[in-house]
C-alpha cells in the first residue's frame, strides 16, 4: 500500500478519499485553492497544498501545480476524485510520466471512453446492446437523412465528444434535421472543441440505470450491481437509489445488465472503478449509453447495499494488490437511497445559494450515512458545483429506507444558505416515487403535480405562521403550561423558515 497520497479535489469527496485514506494507514495530502484555505477536507487531512486562486482553471485543474505538490509533498498516487481531472486522460499520462500512480483507469481507457461514438463501437464489438444509431459521426445530410428514416423519428442527434447531456437535440422530422444538425454541432464545439454529432433513436421516458464494475490489474473483474439515477434535473443526479425499484420485480435484469457492463469493461482493458450508464425501456430492454471512467458522486449506495469500500478497493487495486472479491461473494442486501443536498434555492428555479452557515445541525442515527464537505461557520464558495453533502440512508426495505430518509431529513438544519433540503421530503412523500415509478420525465412531471396542490400549500402555511404567533404569545406569557422540549425544539426550526 501507499505510504502517502494526495487528493487533488476538493469538497465532500474530498473528505470521503482522506477518510478512507487515515483508515488504510496512509498519509493524505489535501490540495486547495484561495477559496478553500479552511475547507473541511483541508483541515482533516494530515498535509495541504496551495494551488491557486479561486477559479478552478487556477486551481484544481492545473496539472502542473498539482503534480508538483504530489512531488514536493511525496506522495506516491493521486486520487482524482470526480470532476475536474478525474477522466482527463492527459492528467492520468503526467502522474505516470512524474512517477507518480493515478489512482483509476489506464489513461487509454479513459480516452476510448472519452469519444462515445468510440465508445459505442466498443460496446457493440463486446456484443452489449447499444441504442440503435449510427457509429460514426454524421458527415453529409443526404446520409443523415437515410439514417433517421430506417431509426424512425424521433431521434436523438448527440455530440461525439459530449455526455451530461451538451449538444444534444431531439428530432422529431426530417423537415427540421438540418437545421438541428447545425444547431447540436455549433452546441458541441463550443462545449468541446469538437463539433461531430451522430444519431440514436430517441428512447421515449427511459430509466437511466448504472452499472458498477470494479476490476483489478491482474485481470479479475467484478459488477456490485446497480444504481437508479432516473430523478435528475437538466442532466444533474438529484436521487440515486440501489436496487433499482425494477430489478424488485425482475431481478434477472441486474445480472443480464452486469455481464453486459463486464463485456465492456473488459473489451477496454479497464481496471479500478468505473461505471457503464444504460438506458432501460418501459419493455425493460436496456441500451449501453457511456462509461464513466472515474468514482461516482453517487457511489455510496452501491456501497450500503453490496457491503464493501469502493475507495479502499481503489487504493489496493491501483497499488497493484488482487480484487479478492468474487463475482459469487457479492451480495446485495436491503434498500439505500441517497439525496445530493445543494446549495440551491428550490423556491427561485434551483439558483445557487453561496454563503456562511450560520448552523448546522446533522443527521445520525441508524443506518444513516453523512457525506459531508462542510460545517458550522464555513462559507461555500460561488465558484464550484454547489454540492454540500450526500445524506444516504440504508434500512432491509424501500418503504423503511424513505422513511428513515424522511427521519433524517428532519434533523438536518442548514441555515443561512438556501438548500434544496426540504424538496427531497416531498420526494419522498410523492405516490409515483414511493410506487417506484421512476424516469427521466419523473421530476418535469412531480413539478406538474405540485403546482396543482400549491394553493392548498399556501394556506397552509397561513395556518402554521398563526400557530407560531399564538405559541410565542403563550411563551411569553408567565404560564406554568409545560411546553415539552420537542415543542421547543421544533419551534426554533420554523422561526429559522419563517425569519
Ligand atoms: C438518450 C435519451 C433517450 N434516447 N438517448 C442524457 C445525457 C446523456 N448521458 C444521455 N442522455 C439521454 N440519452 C437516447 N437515444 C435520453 C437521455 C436523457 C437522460 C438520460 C439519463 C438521465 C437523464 C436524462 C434526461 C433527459 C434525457
Amino acid at each position: 500500500m501507499f505510504r502517502k497520497v494526495l487528493v487533488a479535489n476538493r469538497g465532500e469527496i474530498a473528505v470521503r478519499i482522506v477518510r478512507a485514506l487515515r483508515e488504510a494507514g496512509v498519509l493524505s495530502v489535501a490540495v486547495y485553492s484561495e477559496a478553500d484555505r479552511a475547507s473541511l477536507a483541508v483541515l482533516m487531512a494530515d498535509e495541504a497544498a496551495y494551488l491557486g486562486t479561486a477559479p478552478a482553471s487556477e486551481s484544481y485543474l492545473r496539472v502542473d501545480k498539482i503534480v508538483e505538490a504530489a512531488q514536493r509533498h511525496g506522495a506516491e498516487a493521486i486520487h482524482p476524485g470526480y470532476g475536474f481531472l478525474s477522466e482527463n486522460a492527459a492528467f492520468a499520462e503526467s502522474c505516470e510520466a512524474a512517477g507518480i500512480v493515478f489512482i483509476g483507469p489506464p489513461a487509454a481507457a479513459i480516452r476510448q471512453m472519452g469519444s462515445k461514438t468510440a465508445a459505442r463501437t466498443l460496446a457493440i464489438a463486446a456484443g452489449a446492446p447499444v441504442v440503435p444509431g449510427t457509429e460514426s459521426a454524421i458527415d453529409n445530410l443526404a446520409n443523415a437523412k437515410e439514417t433517421a428514416r430506417v431509426l424512425g423519428y424521433p431521434v436523438l442527434l448527440k455530440a461525439s465528444a459530449g455526455g451530461g447531456g451538451k449538444g444534444m437535440r431531439r428530432v422529431d422530422r426530417e423537415a427540421d434535421l438540418e437545421a438541428a444538425i447545425r444547431d447540436a454541432s455549433s452546441e458541441a464545439l463550443r462545449a468541446f472543441q469538437n463539433g461531430e454529432v451522430y444519431l440514436e433513436k430517441l428512447i421515449l421516458e427511459p430509466r437511466h440505470i448504472e452499472i458498477q464494475v470494479l476490476g483489478d490489474r491482474h485481470g479479475h473483474m467484478i459488477h456490485l450491481g446497480e444504481r437508479e439515477c432516473s430523478i435528475q434535473r437538466r442532466h444533474q443526479k438529484v436521487i440515486e437509489e440501489c436496487p433499482s425499484p425494477v430489478m424488485a420485480e425482475h431481478p434477472e435484469l441486474r445480472q443480464r445488465m452486469g455481464e453486459a457492463a463486464l463485456r465492456i469493461a473488459r473489451a477496454a482493458n479497464y481496471h479500478n472503478a468505473g461505471t457503464m450508464e444504460f438506458l432501460v425501456d418501459r419493455d425493460r430492454n436496456f441500451y449501453f449509453l457511456e462509461m464513466n471512467t472515474r468514482l461516482q458522486v453517487e457511489h455510496p449506495v452501491t456501497e450500503l447495499v453490496a457491503g464493501l469500500d469502493l475507495v479502499q478497493w481503489q487504493l489496493r487495486i491501483a497499488a497493484g494488490e488482487p480484487l479478492t472479491v468474487r463475482q459469487e461473494d457479492v451480495r446485495w442486501s436491503g434498500s439505500a437511497i441517497e439525496g445530493r443536498i445543494y446549495a440551491e434555492d428550490p423556491d427561485h428555479q434551483f439558483l445557487p445559494s453561496p454563503g456562511r452557515i450560520t448552523r448546522l445541525s446533522e443527521p445520525a442515527g441508524p443506518g444513516v450515512r453523512l457525506d459531508s464537505g462542510v460545517y458550522e461557520g464555513w462559507t461555500v464558495p460561488l465558484d464550484y458545483d454547489p454540492l454540500l453533502a450526500k445524506l444516504a440512508v440504508w434500512a432491509p426495505s424501500r418503504d423503511a429506507a424513505i422513511e428513515r430518509m424522511k427521519r433524517a431529513l428532519a434533523e438536518y438544519t442548514i441555515a443561512g444558505i438556501r438548500t434544496n433540503r426540504a424538496f427531497f421530503g416531498e420526494i419522498m412523500d410523492d405516490a409515483e416515487f414511493r410506487a417506484g415509478r421512476l424516469s427521466t420525465a419523473f421530476l418535469d412531471e412531480f413539478f406538474a403535480r405540485r403546482k396543482a396542490v400549491e394553493p392548498a400549500l399556501e394556506a397552509e402555511a397561513v395556518a402554521a405562521l398563526a400557530a407560531v404567533v399564538a405559541q410565542r404569545k403563550a411563551n411569553s406569557a408567565p404560564s406554568t403550561a409545560p411546553t415539552s422540549p420537542t415543542s421547543q425544539w421544533l419551534q426554533t426550526g420554523r422561526e429559522t423558515l419563517l425569519r
